[in-house]
């Protein structure tokens, strides 16, 4: 069946208000750039005519602007799942004009399938080819594109010459059974491949085809610094005593890091430190240091959901694409980020977080409890069935106004049971097998920053002398204390009970 091809606007046309669209791409890598910016106008078109159109928004995780930065400035946003990074979004859903509802990324893809999602209008799917017989070869990430390419009614693809077609055999595609006949996932080392180098669908479902030309819109890294410097270093510290001490077995685990400037530096420390044989991702964002890190041969190998590197180290990625077939594959986050695979590879997950309290649980969405941030990611998906988990963050944020360890996270993304390790620039808290008392003890000693330190013991010794130390009354008075007085450090223990 010939293919039809049309322009962003004409394809932008065919979506209509209240509609439900699956997009393509994981992080800005892969994520469609030309027809939502079309749907954006028309949204805005009529909107002028006192017309609503909305729809719902479902990705792999963070798009580019052209996605969700053109629907949220033309607040053509319904709904939103499950991962956002863009601000004018964030600003978007903060004002309650945009439903968001945060999800683990290993699950979106099930959750479309199980119809909790209700119906999908349409898949709109970003390609380096696409055939008449109806294959599709992906870009720079997978997402949760073979389960839209199967689930939803119609298609859209946008043809992006900027990637070439020889990106064909990078991507390892699968959508797993569903339950009850569920069957495990045959992947048994990062490099093991599962599944098909492309999509097959119905030529007949592929409403039109649009060309484009656009690179990602992957943000550049803000570069690291004494603090990323320190955490890098104690994270590798940390994994290389283990090695040593022989609870990690000596050919050494796959890592999973997040992403961001955090990661990054952990990711160099690590490929720096003497300590750490050469190892293995499984992981879901491929950022640039991994590129690097593959090329000195440090990194033998990464598995990963999406390519995110900076237009340069795409340029170079696509320079040197033979050597990198051999090195990278990529897969549907349902399986980049199964937990299964995860537990039975035995991952090192490395995340970040927004706060901590003082027996592990972890906040990495909502700031103050109520602000959302980006969203758990798949942060939860490797936390929970990891073989070590590790939160790192600064120990302190704005200027050290605010205190990344408070007595009572004021939101709980992942729980003190799934936490194992928790690093800052000041040190390490080892967790494992650690009372709640134990726990508390080890994160004020270590991780928590000095400016810090006198008030949480002054709280740990309030909190008395129970299995978990807490007194409700103050447990968020450092959060109380920065939205009175702009700043943590200004805690009055004492003014908590008398309020
Ligand atoms: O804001 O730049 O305006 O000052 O939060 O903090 O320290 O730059 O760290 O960029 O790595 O982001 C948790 C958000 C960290 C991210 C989070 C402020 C701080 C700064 C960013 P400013 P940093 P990062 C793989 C895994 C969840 C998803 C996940 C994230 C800004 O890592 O979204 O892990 N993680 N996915 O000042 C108020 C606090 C704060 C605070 C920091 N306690 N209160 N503001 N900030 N701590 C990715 C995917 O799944 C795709």
């Amino acid at each position: 069946m010939a293919l039809r091809f049309m322009t962003a606007e004409e394809a932008a046309d065919l979506i209509s208000h209240d509609d439900v669209v699956g997009f393509s791409g994981f992080t800005p890598a892969g994520s469609v750039k030309s027809i939502p910016v079309a749907i954006g106008e028309k949204a805005k078109a009529a909107h002028a005519q006192g017309k609503p159109f909305k729809i719902g928004v479902i990705t792999g995780a963070s798009t580019g602007d052209s996605l969700d930065g053109s629907l949220a400035r033309a607040e053509a946003v319904k709904f939103r799942t499950p991962y956002q990074s863009n601000a004018d979004l964030r600003n978007l859903i903060n004002a309650g004009k945009a439903d968001y509802f945060d999800s683990h990324l290993s699950t979106v893809g099930q959750t479309i399938r199980y119809g909790f999602l209700g119906k999908m209008n349409w898949g709109i799917i970003e390609a380096c080819d696409v055939t008449e017989q109806g294959e599709i070869v992906l870009t720079t990430g997978v997402g949760i594109s073979p389960t839209i390419c199967q689930y939803a009614d119609r298609l859209l693809i946008e043809l992006n010459s900027y990637h070439p077609k020889r990106l064909r055999g990078m991507h390892d595609l699968l959508v797993v059974a569903d339950p009850p006949h569920r069957r495990e996932i045959p992947i048994y080392r990062a490099s093991d491949r599962a599944g098909a180098e492309v999509i097959k669908v119905d030529p007949g479902k592929i409403a039109g085809v649009v060309l484009t030309n656009h690179a990602d819109e992957v943000g550049g890294f803000a570069g690291s610094d004494e603090v990323t410097n320190r955490i890098g270093m104690n994270v590798a510290d940390f994994l290389s005593n283990e090695l040593r001490k022989g609870r990690i077995p000596s050919s050494f685990l796959p890592l999973q890091s997040g992403v961001g400037n955090i990661a990054n530096a952990v990711l160099a420390a690590l490929g720096e430190h003497k300590g750490i044989p050469d190892f293995e991702m499984y992981t879901e964002v491929i950022q640039d240091s991994v590129i690097q890190l593959m090329e000195t041969g440090r990194i033998k190998f990464a598995s990963g959901c999406s390519l995110t590197v900076s237009q340069e180290m795409l340029s170079h990625v696509y320079d040197n694409l033979d050597f990198f077939h051999e090195r990278i594959v990529l897969r549907p986050q349902e399986i980049s980020n199964s937990p299964e695979v995860a537990r039975r590879l035995g991952i090192v997950s490395m995340n970040t977080a927004l706060e901590v309290d003082l027996f592990g649980n972890v906040n990495s969405t909502n700031v103050m409890g109520r602000k959302m941030m980006n969203g758990i990611g798949g942060s939860g998906d490797f936390t929970r069935n990891a073989y070590i988990s590790i939160f790192s963050c600064p120990s302190v944020a704005k200027g050290g106004k605010i205190s990344a360890f408070v007595p009572m996270v004021s939101h709980t993304d992942h729980s003190e049971h799934s936490v194992q390790v928790i690093i800052t620039e000041q040190g390490i808290a080892d967790l494992r097998s650690k009372s709640p008392k134990a726990k508390m003890e080890a994160i004020i000693e270590n991780c928590v920053h000095p400016d810090y330190r006198e008030a949480l013991r002054d709280y740990a010794n309030l909190a008395g002398d129970t299995h978990t130390p807490c007194t409700l009354s103050a447990a968020f008075g450092m959060h109380m204390e920065f939205e009175r007085s702009g700043d943590m450090r200004n805690i009055n223990w004492g003014d908590c009970f008398r309020r």
